[in-house]
């Protein structure tokens, strides 16, 4: 089954030419999603966008995925390389938000899943406060996994939940980008939100002595620093463990620590993630990647 709201990051698109932007509304990217699904029979299409309540593109998107033929044909880790494969002026959308992510970051790390952070305030009403997208490195995913699992089926690796354990843990190259929906973001607020998120899994994955490591993580953020709507934060686990944090493209300061990193990780891949449907496209993707 093609994850719809996920459903193509493994397929290998014709390279297509650049063309002149348009300009970003949802209109557009619906518009260009199903245009270019009519056109090239799902190949580079749905690396644009795609919104699972449009019925045109829902059946569109049906239609291709279906047809096997037309979808993924991806067949090794041989041929991975997203250099020559994907465009990098493609965007996915996060339907809920508008938000949109590059499909290549840093010209190796691909998109394995979008998703949605809310937060409930006082058990009150839930707001949105960040999308976010979760890249991975391919040489590190190829390397990594297929050493593991590249002997297990399609099937025997799904089930297989443990994978995602073994890349929160691994040193493989990865970042978790957000962008910040919620207007009226303090740093105070942020603070305490991650004291309480991050905070748990170092507790959960280290013991309780991690107050050290939280305050160096969190002193990073200055009380003058901004983040307003549109905010851009990329979390990256760069090789060695070390976890590197920029706002919009400027790096703010980096701190070598797997069990900082591996708690990170563990917010949108982990066992109980911000946003589950996240997750499961994650896996999804990971597994189309391993067999095809
Ligand atoms: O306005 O008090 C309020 C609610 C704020 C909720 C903030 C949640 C922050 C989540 C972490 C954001 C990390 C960038
Ligand atoms: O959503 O609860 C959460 C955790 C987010 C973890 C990352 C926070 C990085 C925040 C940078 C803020 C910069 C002022």
């Amino acid at each position: 089954m093609v994850s719809l709201r996920f459903p193509f990051l493994f397929s290998q698109p014709p390279k297509p030419k650049p063309k002149p932007k348009p300009p970003h509304t949802k209109a557009a990217s619906t518009f260009l999603a199903a245009s270019a699904v009519v056109a090239t029979a799902g190949a580079a299409a749905i690396a644009i966008c795609q919104d699972p309540k449009d019925p045109f593109l829902k059946k569109a998107l049906n239609s291709v995925f279906s047809n096997k033929s037309n979808h993924c044909s991806l067949p090794l880790w041989g041929s991975l390389s997203l250099a020559e494969n994907s465009s990098s002026s493609s965007t996915v959308v996060e339907s809920r938000t508008g938000v949109s992510f590059p499909s290549v970051l840093d010209d190796s790390k691909r998109l394995l899943g979008i998703g949605l952070r809310k937060k409930s305030v006082l058990g009150l009403k839930n707001i949105d406060v960040y999308a976010f997208g979760v890249y991975a490195d391919d040489n590190d995913l190829k390397k990594f996994l297929s050493e593991k699992y590249g002997k297990l089926s399609n099937p025997e690796f799904k089930e297989n939940k443990e994978f995602n354990e073994y890349i929160i843990e691994n040193d493989i190259c990865m970042t978790v980008r957000l962008q910040i929906v919620y207007s009226k973001l303090s740093i105070h607020s942020v603070r305490s939100a991650f004291e309480e998120s991050v905070g748990s899994r170092l507790q959960k994955f280290g013991g309780s002595d991690n107050k050290d490591l939280l305050e160096r993580f969190t002193s990073q953020f200055k009380d003058e620093y901004k983040i307003p709507r549109g905010s851009l934060i990329d979390l990256s686990r760069e090789q060695g463990h070390v976890l590197c944090t920029k706002i919009d493209g400027k790096e703010v300061g980096s701190i070598q620590s797997q069990l900082l990193c591996q708690s990170i990780l563990d917010l949108y891949i982990g066992k109980d993630p911000f946003d589950r449907q996240a997750k499961e496209d994650i896996e999804h993707n990971l597994a189309s990647l391993l067999h095809k």
